[in-house]
């Protein structure tokens, strides 16, 4: 199956996303969609990421990547069904397909938890506009980009805990932070903050800068970060390497196209 039918077969659709929020994609660099989890989901996805991490102890997120002060898990795609909403979520998939040409399969699923005092990052991009495979290539006045991130909120994002912080149109700058700004870690005089409500995620084309705050509540910020890249570059996570005998006895073939296994 190719990934045109795969999208389709997941309830993927030409006008799956508004005129509006395409353009919110194109020129703004990112697009927030309340409500895609309920209450519930949102609660089932914490309590899996808790009894996740208490297995794994030490070894949580090391499959990619281990951060001070905060609580990473990786590979999640292969570690529960109930991540299959994430991964699989047709609406979300319709924004990675506007980014990506259609072009997709999924990157990577981890999840990070800010912690109290913790989660300042410098501004970045999720590749580099100096790597020969992720940088997006200007064809016609128009960047053709890899990769495309999006951060499913479980916790509610506030100014107090943490949340994501982003730089609006800054996908079209050309450059990675660190040559655009002195001090990436610094404030940026155009970043907002990534706030809303839990069960809410904002895809954000990887180019857009943004990064995590200080967490100056008293308890967790949680989220799941969802990212995709085309189907010929190397996923964060190996997906075929990591792909457990369980998951290909859930998924359906449509699904295992977008894991690209
Ligand atoms: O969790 C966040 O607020 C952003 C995290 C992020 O951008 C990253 O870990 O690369």
């Amino acid at each position: 199956m190719d990934i045109k039918t795969a999208l389709y077969s997941l309830g993927v659709r030409d006008d799956t996303l508004s005129a509006g929020e395409k353009r919110s994609l194109d020129e703004d660099g990112y697009l927030p969609i309340p409500g895609i989890l309920t209450p519930a989901q949102v609660q089932a996805l914490r309590n899996r990421l808790q009894e996740l991490e208490d297995e794994e102890g030490e070894d949580a997120g090391k499959e990619v990547h281990q951060e001070d002060g905060t609580d990473r898990l990786a590979n999640l795609a292969n570690k529960d069904p109930l991540f299959d909403q994430v991964w699989a979520n047709p609406k979300v998939l319709a924004a990675m397909a506007h980014v990506l040409d259609g072009d997709l399969k999924l990157s990577s699923l981890n999840a990070r938890a800010a912690l109290p005092g913790h989660g300042l990052q410098a501004l970045h991009c999720d590749g580099s506009h100096n790597s020969a495979d992720f940088a997006p290539e200007l064809k016609d006045g128009r960047r053709r980009y890899n990769v495309c991130n999006s951060i499913w909120l479980l916790s509610d994002f506030t100014p107090e805990n943490g949340a994501t912080r982003l730089v609006p149109g800054s996908h079209l700058f050309g450059v990675d932070p660190g040559e655009g700004m002195e001090d990436p870690r610094a404030p940026h005089p155009d970043e907002i903050l990534v706030q809303g409500k839990a069960g809410t995620v904002f895809v954000f084309n990887a180019f857009t800068w943004h990064g995590g705050t200080v967490n100056r509540s008293d308890s967790p910020r949680r989220a799941l970060h969802c990212y995709y890249c085309r189907r010929d570059l190397k996923s964060q996570t190996d997906q075929r390497a990591l792909f457990r005998p369980e998951t290909a006895a859930r998924i359906s073939e449509a699904q295992r196209v977008v894991l690209g296994v």
